[in-house]
């Protein structure tokens, strides 16, 4: 029997005993065999969290308390980092040495909001008044639906859990379907911390059967999710009655601005990368290249060069660059895309196409792709891929760059390439997006906020801000002189 569903601290197995398996996007192989919850299984798991959060066996504990178990989280996922990355890459088809690379941010993620979370929390506010002590005190939001994605999916996981945890929320946790074996890991540990019985849940099964439900049931006070923007949008609707709290990371569709002055050679090497990385299935990766036109042809050619010799490869190919896409529904929507910008008069210089290389037959392997002569008004410029495919437009001015790097609905993030350090600082400033790197692209780091203008969401994860997702914040007015209100007449 399979049992993979934690409800109310107990590893159980669905209701009526469902399971799927879990297939390698490398070669399809079978990696894991999980159970697949019912509607009863969710049931249980959201009242499970609700009657453990209204107990107070968990909010009645201080923030010092719940940081120290956060730590000891980030102790335990250390200890076991290897076995959990190993599952990662089983499931997301990413090499082994790139799922531990995820696993050191999982950890450090745990670790800066231990770090956060034993802080002094809230504040005294000068009201005026020398007999009246006012005071804003932070409270644990309540329970919270936490709906992760497949492309990072224990670090997307990892950076609602963190902050749930330190919070003082009850949760209930669900990984995509595609990608289910490093939550189960984490849950493990949690349990193993000593998180008490109902505080952390997991179910699993798809998005439009459980998700469903995580979503729209009104004991849940909190949604917070990544993945694709029609979901986010059905999320939202479905918020709608009960009024939940929202945190959406939707993706986007990210500018990469290289003017004529930068250093090209840096340029030309981090545009390969933050269009590639991952075989594009990253949310800020940098598939839109919108490059000064003198050196667009310099720039482009090298960057075609780069792209036509990346070795794809699976889990256990050390030389690999990059890895499969998740899925065969995922290969056909990016080579429909691809087709589509060609009929739009974008002009294909790389890619483009399946790989063709024997050991890639049985996985869904798309060759890094260049889509140049693109045009802001173009599908493939405007939606996200979410394959490796990168877009170029050229610009003549600084003016002209802006607006095409901010004519978009989306806003996650954007790079911008200059030695004019005023030049970049101004472009910096007018793009429309959450993160701007400058003279670089990609790096995050756990203290400082993530998320998305426009479409690209709600809300900001990570830094303080994302442990204040899941707090409430109150007000506590104490009169210690009380008298009369003395407005109406006795
Ligand atoms: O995401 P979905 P998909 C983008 C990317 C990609 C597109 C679609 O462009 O091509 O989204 O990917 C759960 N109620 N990103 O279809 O469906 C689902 O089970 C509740 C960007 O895989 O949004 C999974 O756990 N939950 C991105 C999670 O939502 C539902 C990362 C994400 O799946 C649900 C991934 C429902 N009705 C994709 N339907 C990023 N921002 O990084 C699905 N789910």
């Amino acid at each position: 029997m399979v049992a993979t569903l934690f409800i109310d601290g107990v590893w159980r197995a669905a209701s009526d005993n469902g399971f799927h398996d879990v297939h390698s996007p490398h070669d399809q192989s079978v990696v894991a065999t999980v159970s697949q919850a019912t509607e009863a299984d969710v049931d249980d798991a959201i009242a499970a969290a609700r009657r453990s959060f209204d107990s107070g066996i968990f909010t009645s504990w201080s923030f010092k308390e719940r940081s120290d178990l956060v730590s000891k989280i980030a102790d335990l996922l250390e200890r076991d980092a290897d076995l959990i990355a190993r599952k990662e890459s089983d499931d997301t088809g990413k090499r082994f040495t790139e799922a531990q690379y995820d696993l050191a941010d999982v950890i450090s993620t745990f670790r800066h909001f231990a770090a956060l979370g034993a802080k002094e929390h809230g504040r005294k506010v000068d009201v005026g008044l020398p007999h009246v002590h006012s005071q804003i005190v932070h409270e644990p939001l309540g329970v919270a639906s936490l709906i992760g994605p497949w492309n990072y999916p224990l670090l997307q996981i990892a950076w609602k859990v963190a902050p749930a945890l330190v919070a003082g929320c009850s949760f209930i946790v669900k990984p995509s379907e595609l990608t289910p074996q490093s939550a189960i890991a984490l849950m493990k540990i949690i349990e193993e911390a000593g998180t008490p019985k109902g505080v952390a849940n997991l179910i699993l099964g798809p998005g439009s059967v459980v998700g469903t439900l995580l979503i729209n049931d009104p004991r849940v006070d909190l949604v917070s999710f990544t993945g694709g923007l029609t979901t986010g949008q059905t999320i939202m609707r479905a918020a709608a009655q009960t009024i939940k709290k929202l945190a959406l990371e939707l993706g986007g569709k990210n500018p990469h601005i290289i003017f004529a002055d930068a250093d090209l050679d840096a340029a030309i090497d981090n545009a390969v990368t933050a269009a590639f990385l991952h075989s594009g299935q990253v949310c800020s990766a940098g598939t839109r290249l919108i490059v000064e036109r003198s050196i667009h042809d310099r720039v482009v050619s090298e960057i075609v060069r780069r792209a036509a010799k990346i070795r794809l490869g699976g889990p256990s190919d050390e030389m690999a660059e990059t890895g499969p896409l998740i899925s065969a529904a995922h290969l056909r929507n990016v080579s429909e895309y691809v087709e589509k910008g060609v009929a739009e008069g974008a002009t294909l210089l790389v890619g483009g196409k399946r790989s063709e290389l024997p050991e890639h037959a049985n996985g869904w392997y798309y060759l890094p792709t260049v889509l140049d002569n693109a045009k802001s008004s173009m599908y493939c410029v405007q939606e996200e891929s979410f394959g490796p495919v990168m877009t170029v437009e050229v610009f003549d001015t600084e003016a002209e760059a802006i607006a095409i790097g901010n004519d978009t609905n989306f806003g996650l993030s954007g790079g911008v390439w200059s030695s004019d350090s005023e030049k970049a600082a101004r472009v910096a400033s007018a793009l429309r997006h959450g993160t701007i790197w400058v003279n670089d692209f990609g790096p995050y780091r756990p203290a400082a906020e993530w998320g998305g203008y426009k479409q690209s969401g709600i809300g900001r994860e990570l830094g303080e801000h994302g442990l204040g997702e899941y707090l409430e914040i109150k007000h506590i007015w104490t009169n210690n002189a009380p008298s009369r209100s003395g407005w109406f007449r006795d």
